[in-house]
């Protein structure tokens, strides 16, 4: 472990803003410095939801200039690039070659990918918890009609499967890269070799590193134009993954609360909720937990991570389901054997490597979507352990990129923004209790 000074709440909240303020751009905030030099999708949504009860109009610049690299076919990328670092990370813009996408916007240069939709919910946290109410409303007037293309897109393009769930076409498109749900589908590419490679491959990434078949993945799809149909029909990766649709499920509830706010109809928007709920019970529900289904290998995955509990979120998954979950999540294969919960990988799996990115590190923003889902099912308990431990990570190790679930100790880059800006909602919460 790390030594690190023991601080107190409000020296703990001066330190989380000093790495927000750190990693902050002028309108939007990198994940760390170094190596995340742009602006990702995700991380984003969990740094709005951070600055949602401490800074109504911050958080929404967040959300808005994540926005700006929206696609006319309502994709949100997973990265939207600075110019002034455009070629610091890798793949860079130049292998992505959005402007050459008529449905790409003008202003900036992104990625063509996409990542979880946790955007409509960042925003009825905003909503929910802005000090700033007359901000507030007037930014789900401006958001909302973003998000329902946004859901529309997911809808209509990533329902490759045909049953009601969106697919993901890249492990990128998870935010959990490394995962083990997604070895068998990466195993069954064909092997192929390119030369280059980032330059700045951390060690605690998969050793026999994936990134030969991950840029085959993104070279394929931009060598098609972006098109939907080549990845309905073409594509080789497509998986359903539990947490993905877990959040757009809980997503799709939060626009259904804020579109009266819009002027809008909710009414659609349940609709999709239950459509989403529907699919996951039937195709993703095995053994007590949910698993990720892949398209291509019509199989469901036998390893059992994190995003296994992602349809936690939804508010009306039925209780005797959850409790299943809870069971498994409360079990030795997971927070029971944990020193720090809540490793990414059951600790019984042959993939569960407590040090290697995703294949077994407890992460804050994990964390705080299980407690969320604790908090809406009135799992009390469940909640208070979830936000007290991961405190204890932040205040042991400092705001790192995750964390051993045995030991604690820090993995990954340092000041990472949304493991500071999540502690700032669980400092909250605190202050609120
Ligand atoms: C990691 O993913 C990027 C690719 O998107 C990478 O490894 O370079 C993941 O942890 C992902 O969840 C996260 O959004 C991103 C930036 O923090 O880093």
């Amino acid at each position: 472990m790390e030594s690190r000074a023991a601080v107190d709440d409000a020296a703990l909240g001066r330190e989380a803003w000093s790495v927000l303020d750190a990693n902050w751009t002028g309108s939007a905030t990198v994940p760390a410095p170094g190596l995340y030099p742009h602006q990702w999708n995700w991380d984003s949504t969990f740094v709005a939801i951070g600055l949602a009860r401490w800074d109504t109009r911050r958080a929404g610049t967040e959300l808005i200039s994540l926005l700006a690299g929206q696609w006319g076919t309502g994709m949100v990328p997973h990265i939207v690039f600075r110019p002034v670092h455009a070629e610091n990370y890798f793949p860079g813009p130049s292998v992505w070659c959005s402007p050459d996408h008529p449905a790409s916007p003008n202003a900036v240069c992104t990625s063509g990918l996409t990542q979880p939709p946790l955007h409509a919910l960042a925003l009825w946290w905003i909503w929910r918890h802005a000090a700033d109410r007359d901000t507030a409303v007037a930014l789900v007037r401006r958001i909302y009609p973003m998000l329902a293309a946004q859901h529309d897109y997911l809808a209509t393009s990533r329902d490759l499967g045909g049953g009601g769930l969106a697919a993901i076409v890249h492990p990128w498109e998870s935010g959990m890269d490394d995962s083990p749900a997604w070895d068998a589908p990466l195993e069954a590419l064909p092997s192929v070799h390119h030369a280059y490679r980032r330059r700045e491959e951390p060690s605690d990434r998969h050793p026999d590193s994936r990134h030969d078949r991950y840029m085959a993945l993104v070279l394929g799809y931009r060598d098609s134009g972006y098109d939907p149909v080549y990845l309905r029909d073409e594509h080789p990766f497509a998986v359903e993954d539990p947490m993905f649709n877990g959040i757009w499920l809980a997503s799709c509830q939060a626009l259904a609360e804020l579109a009266p706010v819009a002027g809008a109809d909710a009414g659609p928007h349940r609709e999709a909720a239950e459509r989403i709920r529907a699919a996951l019970l039937e195709r993703l529900w095995d053994d007590g937990v949910f698993r990720a289904r892949d398209l291509r290998g019509e199989r469901l995955s036998p390893v059992c991570t994190v995003g296994c509990f992602g349809p936690m979120l939804d508010q009306e998954m039925p209780a005797d389901r959850v409790a299943e979950l809870v069971r498994v999540l409360e079990s030795a294969r997971f927070m029971g054997a944990a020193g720090y919960p809540v490793p990414s990988c059951e600790i019984r799996a042959q993939q569960f490597d407590r040090s290697c990115y995703w294949r077994g590190p407890s992460w804050v923003n994990t964390n705080w979507l299980l407690r969320r889902a604790a908090g809406v099912h009135d799992l009390a308990g469940l909640v208070r352990v979830l936000g007290s431990a991961t405190l204890r990570l932040v205040r042991q190790a400092g705001f790192r990129e995750c964390f051993d679930p045995f030991d604690g100790s820090g993995r990954g880059s340092r000041d990472f923004s949304w493991s500071a800006a999540l502690t700032l909602d669980l400092l909250a919460d605190t202050v609120e209790r």
